[in-house]
């Protein structure tokens, strides 16, 4: 056999006939079997083994009664009992095309890579089946922190927050991981060393039932990324913040004893505090990325173009607000500088120091359009 199709259930039941049909369709003579990790409370068990019986791949159970990481935990736990070469974690809902399971693997095979990621933003790819503007906000943004924290280990990804993927369990050291919540691909990609490519998807509606993603989930992944790894932003706040102090510096002994207004004041202070913001950063946080992408020029000039807008927007902000309000300069001043810090470490991080590609994508899938709603739900 050479590919398992590992996929996570919670509740599912109106949605794993048509599955495991179109899992069928896509595999059969392939060598393939199809996992269920399941941790339903409701009856899904029950049609997961009524399924398996009149399948022609074979259809296999964990079905969880104590489980322990969630969605994550639950994939781990199947990549843990995969014999196969391959495995390719899929959600049960139909968001992911089983058709494009093979393919995945094709493209892993050809390209030697370890994991494949079916993307949602590469070219080809699409992620309308997110419901909502929200939900599609909440997506775009936490995978450009990820993005931003892990610039290296996912230079080849797109969408480190997807739950489709084709690995190879060999490559993985499943007990370094630490599963919990819904986002166990950045676990993957964090926590091992492996070479990753990407093929682009369309994501799809859900074709039964409800979303289990929750407000707790997203807690979680902020809880993920602060253990997974917080070495390089924490070095770029400890710069700012230090260019953050010395602003206020200069700007009170320039407002103060110099008696200079307050606007030309935060001018200099921010003229000064980015230059040498970008020496530091240069040397104490970006360096790894020094050769990877743009020359030194080409950085400094994002980087100054950046922070400049920045400050430039930041001062007509700073004299609408002292100028209406009354508040002192300063503390404004400081606000302002914290809000920045997000913004302006993200584009650092994804566009003034972010590396080239090191591996290609595969092609751009020749399938149907996905999924329409059940009719019968
Ligand atoms: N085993 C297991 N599967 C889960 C759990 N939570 C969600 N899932 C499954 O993970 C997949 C993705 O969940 P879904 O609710 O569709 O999330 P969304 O696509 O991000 O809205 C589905 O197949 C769910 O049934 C869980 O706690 N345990
Ligand atoms: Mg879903």
């Amino acid at each position: 056999m050479s590919i398992t199709v590992v996929v996570p259930t919670f509740n599912e039941g109106p949605n794993i006939a048509e599955l495991v049909r179109r899992l069928e369709e896509a595999l059969v003579g392939r060598g393939a079997e199809v996992l269920f990790v399941d941790d339903s409370r409701d009856d899904t068990p029950a049609e997961i083994e009524r399924v398996a019986a009149s399948s022609a791949l074979p259809v296999r159970m964990i079905h969880r009664e104590t489980p322990t990481g969630g969605l994550s935990g639950a994939v781990v736990e199947g990549l843990g009992s995969v014999t196969t070469e391959w495995a390719v974690v899929m959600d049960g809902d139909l968001q992911h095309p089983p058709e494009l399971v093979p393919s995945l693997v094709a493209t892993g095979e050809k390209l030697g890579a370890e994991v494949v990621v079916a993307s949602r933003y590469l070219k080809g790819g699409d992620a309308n089946g997110l419901d909502g503007r929200w939900r599609r906000l909440v997506s775009t943004a936490s995978s450009l922190l990820a993005r931003s924290m892990f610039p290296k280990r996912l230079r080849n990804v797109t969408d480190p927050m997807t739950g489709f993927f084709a690995v190879r369990p060999d490559a993985l050291e499943l007990d370094a991981l630490r599963p919990r919540g819904f986002k166990i691909l950045l676990e993957i990609l964090t926590r091992n060393t492996v070479v990753v490519a990407e093929e682009p998807f369309v994501f799809g509606e859900r074709f039964a039932g409800e979303s289990k993603a929750s407000f707790v989930n997203g807690l979680r992944y902020v809880e993920q990324l602060a253990s997974l790894r917080f070495g390089r932003m924490s070095r770029f706040a400890i710069i700012g913040a230090f260019g953050a102090v010395a602003n206020l510096a200069i700007m009170w002994v320039l407002v103060h004893p110099f008696q200079l207004g307050y606007v030309w004041a935060a001018v200099v202070a921010a003229a000064v505090t980015i230059t040498t913001n970008f020496v530091l950063q240069e040397r104490f946080v970006f360096r790894d990325l020094r050769n990877e992408g743009r020359s030194l020029w080409n950085r400094a000039a994002h980087s100054f173009a950046f922070n400049g807008a920045e400050a430039a927007l930041r001062l007509p902000f700073l004299i609408w607000i002292v100028e209406a309000t009354g508040a002192p300069a300063v503390l404004v001043q400081a606000v302002t500088l914290v809000v920045a810090f997000l913004l302006r470490f993200v584009f650092h991080s994804q566009v003034v120091y972010r590396p080239r590609r090191t591996t290609p994508v595969g092609p751009v899938p020749d399938l149907p359009a996905v999924v329409g709603r059940d009719t019968t739900a």
